[in-house]
């Protein structure tokens, strides 16, 4: 048994995590939470108070890290601002959380020798043509487009000069996009699942033919144990599930499921700087690890998500009319 420190458990992976650790090991966890626009307290609630603590707080807040991490076995980092359009609006707090707070905590582990793992994205890879063969893998150039994917990029750099300098036990995965429950409504799949529950229509960016690779959080959450528990010091691993789907296939199957036609849908701006395709090769994490994914059927894990939106109207609805407005503003 071990005491997690987990960072922004409140947002959608972190929280996915947080239940799949509850659900799987008898780890006791504590979620560090600044609880900001992304966060929500109610993804959290029903969890054993035996085994679950919540504190609200600033990963870029010393005082209130160092504390929290020296009573920790390992601090599994989520927290950050993860939301490519509102990083194109104001890069700021992007500059705060992901780097700031990324090396805030890396200090507070440096000096208490706790374990880390640190959680990215494959967006730090840059964009494939829609026909290369290849998919990213772990030695694939940094090459990232937007301000959030170079600020993730920057703490990915941070986390390995950190391990090499100073001899810190962390480890790092980069994933590719996830869905599930608990989703915030700015983001692709819960965005356009809303809309159809509230008789609206999927808003596709541009002519939709950017390819994303999908992975259910549960997934992402049992990798990421995987890594925590047998993962090499100093080492970096890919997570994905061969999801790729272009967003206008996305739509159509989530219009399909609802029972809508399936052209049902409008065309608004594209994302300035809108990568074209991600693809991960998981090799070293399915070979070395021995880890696979559970949902290796895309269309049935969206089924089930769409199911959840549907039963948990009230999770979703207070942030719904606020996040249209603001695509609105910009014609998305
Ligand atoms: P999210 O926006 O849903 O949640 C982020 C959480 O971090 C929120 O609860 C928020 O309150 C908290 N937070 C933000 N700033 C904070 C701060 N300064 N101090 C403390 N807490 C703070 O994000 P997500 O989609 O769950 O992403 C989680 C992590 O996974 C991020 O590091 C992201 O880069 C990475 N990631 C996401 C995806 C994806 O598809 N969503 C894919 C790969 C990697
Ligand atoms: O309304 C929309 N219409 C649309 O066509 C929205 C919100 C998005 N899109 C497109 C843009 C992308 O090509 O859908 C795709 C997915 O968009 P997002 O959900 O914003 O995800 P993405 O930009 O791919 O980044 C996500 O995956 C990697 C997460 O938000 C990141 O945190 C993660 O690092």
């Amino acid at each position: 048994m071990a005491e997690l420190l987990v960072t922004g458990g409140a947002g959608f992976i972190g929280s996915n995590f947080v239940h799949h650790v509850l659900a799987h090991t008898d780890h006791t966890v504590t979620v560090l939470d600044k609880l900001t626009y992304a966060g929500n307290r109610a993804s959290l609630d029903g969890l054993d108070p035996d085994r679950f603590r919540f504190v609200q707080g600033d990963i870029c807040d010393a005082d209130a890290v160092d504390p929290l991490v020296a009573a920790a076995d390992a601090v599994v980092h989520y927290a950050a601002e993860s939301h490519n359009d509102n990083s194109l609006n104001d890069p700021t707090p992007f500059l705060h959380t992901n780097l700031i707070g990324t090396f805030t905590l890396l200090e507070a582990v440096r000096r208490h020798r706790v374990r880390y793992h640190h959680i990215s994205t494959d967006e730090v890879y840059g964009d494939l043509e829609l026909d290369d063969p290849q998919r990213f893998t772990e030695a694939t150039p940094y090459n990232p487009s937007s301000p959030y994917s170079s600020t993730k990029a920057g703490s990915d750099l941070l986390v390995r000069a950190w391990v090499r300098s100073f001899g810190i036990e962390a480890t790092l995965s980069n994933c590719s996009n996830n869905y599930g429950p608990y989703q915030h409504v700015e983001k692709f799949i819960p965005r356009q699942v809303t809309n159809v529950l509230d008789g609206g229509r999927p808003k596709l960016y541009g002519q939709g033919l950017n390819v994303r690779d999908w992975i259910h959080a549960d997934d992402h959450s049992s990798a990421v144990l995987t890594i925590l528990e047998r993962g090499r010091i100093g080492e970096t691993y890919l997570i994905g599930a061969d999801g790729e789907r272009n967003n206008r296939q996305v739509i159509e199957t989530i219009l399909r499921l609802l029972g809508r036609p399936v052209d049902g849908y409008d065309h608004v701006n594209d994302r300035a700087g809108h990568d074209l395709r991600y693809a991960i090769d998981s090799t070293k994490l399915r070979t070395e690890l021995g880890w696979a994914p559970a949902f290796g059927d895309f269309e049935a894990g969206l089924a089930r998500t769409i199911d959840w939106y549907r039963d948990h109207e009230s999770w979703w609805r207070p942030q719904k009319q606020a996040t249209e407005a603001k695509y609105a503003a910009v014609g998305q």
